[in-house]
This record gives structure tokens, sequence and C-alpha cells, in this order.
């Protein structure tokens, strides 16, 4: 697969990312509990090396539990701070607060003791596309939160919402690309949606799903779609799935681009099961 991210943006997009690293605290990496290493650019350490950084996993609704416990566990050996989020539903906003405060309460006190005043913590959020920056900040905004504009020292376009009485978050995330790798980031990426659909080969892409998931999930993929998976190549199952589907062209043939499409949504959606793409 070869694919151009943003192309002629990426220079704009990181400068604009720079400019508002500037201005925060706390960076709010947000990936994707079933990719979390595809869904991170390893670039982007050095970038945000001076800041204080937590780890979000987000859409962690639609992940393997028992992964997400191993990957858990991963983290906090490297002392890594990491939550788990459901960003629909808001699961896991709360511990995430309480982690920014207590990651900010060392500084603020080293402040006070200098005579300075406490003030709002400022953090932002960052994410490849996708991975659900919109949502995160509505939940953990709300609605009723308040939004300002033109503070003092602050650049006056900057909008920045009151999370609550110590909490202040730019209310613009940035975007940042994914790591341009190899192909089991690229076909990851696509599996979840973090590639936009038209520009891929969807039956392609399809195929290595279903040939992933006969390895690693194959009782799932059994049940949902009703086969006895023995050896088959990815390309198989899909023609099995279109047949007892019924997903047939005018002509006769298997519709496997409808096929494909049904397939990727409903694992998407979780409708095949909870599952995982990386183990730590
Ligand atoms: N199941 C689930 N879906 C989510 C979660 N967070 C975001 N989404 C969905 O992911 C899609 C992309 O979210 P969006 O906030 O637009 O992503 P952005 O491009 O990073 O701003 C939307 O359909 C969201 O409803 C989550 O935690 N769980
Ligand atoms: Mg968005």
């Amino acid at each position: 697969m070869n694919i151009n991210w943003y192309p002629g943006h990426m220079a704009k997009t990181k400068k604009l990312l720079v400019e508002n690293l500037k201005l925060v605290d706390v960076v709010i990496e947000l990936m994707d509990a079933r990719i979390p290493i595809s869904s991170r650019n390893p670039d982007f350490d050095s970038l945000f090396n001076s800041k204080k950084r937590i780890w979000c996993l987000n859409k962690s609704d639609l992940a393997d539990p028992i992964i997400s416990d191993e990957w858990r566990k991963y983290y906090n050996i490297q002392g890594i701070d990491c939550v788990f989020l459901n960003s629909r539903s808001g699961q896991g906003i709360k511990e995430l607060i309480s982690n920014i405060e207590t990651m900010m309460e060392e500084k603020f006190s080293r402040d006070a003791a200098r005579g300075l005043r406490r003030r709002p913590i400022r953090a932002m959020v960052t994410g490849i596309p996708n991975v659900g920056k919109s949502t995160f900040i509505n939940s953990l905004t709300g609605r009723s939160a308040t939004r300002t504009g033109d503070r003092p020292g602050v650049t006056k376009d900057k909008q920045w919402i009151k999370v609550n009485k110590v909490i202040h978050l730019l209310d613009t995330p940035g975007i940042l690309w994914p790591r341009l790798g190899d192909e089991k980031t690229g076909l990851n990426l696509a599996f979840t949606g973090a590639i936009k659909d038209e520009i891929m080969d969807l039956e392609t892409i399809v195929a290595k799903l279903l040939e992933y998931l006969s390895c690693n999930y194959r009782k799932n993929l059994e049940e949902r779609y009703n086969l006895t998976i023995s050896n088959q190549t990815g390309i198989m199952l899909l023609e099995e799935i279109c047949k007892s589907r019924g997903l047939l062209l005018p002509a006769g043939q298997l519709d496997t681009l409808k096929g494909s499409q049904k397939i990727l949504d409903e694992f998407r959606g979780a409708v095949i099961g909870r599952i995982s793409l990386e183990k730590p």
C-alpha cells in the first residue's frame, strides 16, 4: 500500500502542533486500544519530550479486554501513565482527570513554595485521524463547559475549554499522521478506519483481516458467519461469507465488494467481538 498522508499539509500541521505545544503543560495522547503501536507515531516522542504526557487508549470498548490488560501491565512496568477510555460513554474520563491533577501536583507545590499563584493546568489532545479526538473532547468537557478566548498571555484565536476548576483544554486537537511503515501498520490503520476506505482496495484489505481473525479469533469468526474454518485463505473466507449471505450481483457473481464493506463495518462495530490487532 502506498499512502501519502496529508500531501502538502504535513509541514503545516506540524508547525501548528509545535506552536500549540508551547501553550500547554500536558499532552493527552490518544491512541486506539486495538492498535496501540500502529496508532502512534514514534517520531513524536522527541516532539513531546519536554512535556508531561499521558497515553489514552481510546475505543477500549472495541478492544479485547484480555489483551488490554496485557497492555496495561506492559505500560505500568515501563512507568508510562496510561488510561483506557471509551469516549462515547465517558468511561475512564474521571480516572484521566485525576491522573492529570496528580501529574501536576509536584510542579504546583514547587510554584507555591516560590510564592507563585496556582494557575489552571493547560492540556491539549493529540492523535491520528479518526482515533476519537472530537468525541473525546466532547466527552471530557461536556455541553456545559465554558469556552474562553482572549486570555491574557494567550494567542487571541486560541479557545480554551474549562474542564473543571483546575484543568483547561485547548479546543483544537493536534492531528498526528500515523507512522509510515511496514505493511502491517498500514493494514491495522485500514482495518480500524484511520485510512479512508475510498483509497483502498477493500477486498484485499478484508481478505487480510479475515486471515488475521481466522488465526487469532477463529471462534468469533465461525460464530458470526456460520463458518467452519480449516485452512481457507482470506479470499476464500470472503467468498464463503458472501455466498452464505446471498450477496450477489445482478449477473449472479458474488458481490465481494458489498461483502467486504459489511465485514469491515461489523468488525469496526465490534459485532464480530471485541478484537485487538496488536499485543505487547
Ligand atoms: N466505540 C467507540 N467509538 C468511538 C470512541 N471514540 C470515538 N469513537 C467513534 O470514532 C469515530 C471517529 O471519532 P472522532 O471523534 O470524529 O475522531 P477524530 O477524527 O479523532 O476527531 C466516530 O464514529 C466516533 O463515534 C470510543 O471510545 N468508542
Ligand atoms: Mg475530529
